[in-house]
């Protein structure tokens, strides 16, 4: 899968996508990382690319042409485009899963007071957000949404990592339950004994229960 990322701080994508899992997928061919710098596609020599908006107000406002030239760049009219904004639909896991299932996927990260809304009526085809707080610009975003589709996408997760029983995944989205490793004992605290018992029917009824305990206690919310 392919993230093209259309954003003024393309090093702020790259700098960030090269670690860990995500770098891994990068390496091994599964993603494709694809930053685009609207400043490339300024409408003068001054590079500008936001403007004071009509109507007065505070801060400025991405144009839209320098944004529709960087998309037609692109040369995927028909992948997704998603504005990652206040505006849009909380992302979840199984949006998450969804869009996992592209082959490109066109992120447009805002700056300032936002993008002129001409440029969200002609290319964007949803609006997503990562929280009701508001960010400097839409890059973090776009990171926390690349990350929670890459590791859906076949393959970058490697074996020692599974999605398996993880939080907000599964039939019923319950929390998970509670991890334990070396030592046995911690600051006076020990490993409850079940998991030491090498029992793992007992594990995973004790497992469950306390996955179902934890969201009633943390997240009730999740089992309305
Ligand atoms: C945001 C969010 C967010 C709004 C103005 C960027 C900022 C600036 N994006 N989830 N929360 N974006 O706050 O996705 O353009």
């Amino acid at each position: 899968m392919t993230f093209h990322i259309l954003t003024l701080f393309p090093e702020m994508i790259t700098q960030a996508t090269s670690h860990s899992i995500l770098g891994r997928g990068i390496r091994g061919g599964l993603i494709q990382v694809n930053p685009i710098n609207i400043r490339d596609f300024a409408i003068n020599k001054h590079g500008q690319v936001d403007d004071a908006p009509y109507g007065g107000g505070a801060g400025m406002v991405m144009m839209a042409p320098p944004i529709y030239d960087a998309y037609r760049h692109i040369g995927h009219n028909d992948a997704p485009v998603i504005y990652l904004s206040p505006q849009g639909k909380v992302l979840t896991q199984d949006k998450a899963q969804e869009l996992s299932t592209h082959k490109n996927l066109i992120l447009l990260c805002g700056h300032y007071e936002g993008v002129d809304e001409r440029i969200i009526e002609e290319i964007v085809t949803e609006e997503i957000s990562i929280g009701d707080y508001v960010l400097t610009g839409g890059e973090p975003a776009a990171l926390v949404l690349m990350d929670a589709v890459s590791r859906l996408v076949p393959g970058v997760l490697g074996k020692a990592e599974s999605f398996q029983d993880e939080s907000f995944s599964g039939d019923t989205p319950l929390l998970e339950y509670p991890h334990y490793t070396r030592p046995p004992e911690f600051m006076g605290r020990t490993v409850p004994e079940v998991l030491l018992s090498g029992h793992h029917s007992n594990i995973e009824a004790w497992r469950r229960q306390e996955a179902v305990r934890r969201t009633q206690t943390k997240r009730p919310d999740l089992l309305k």
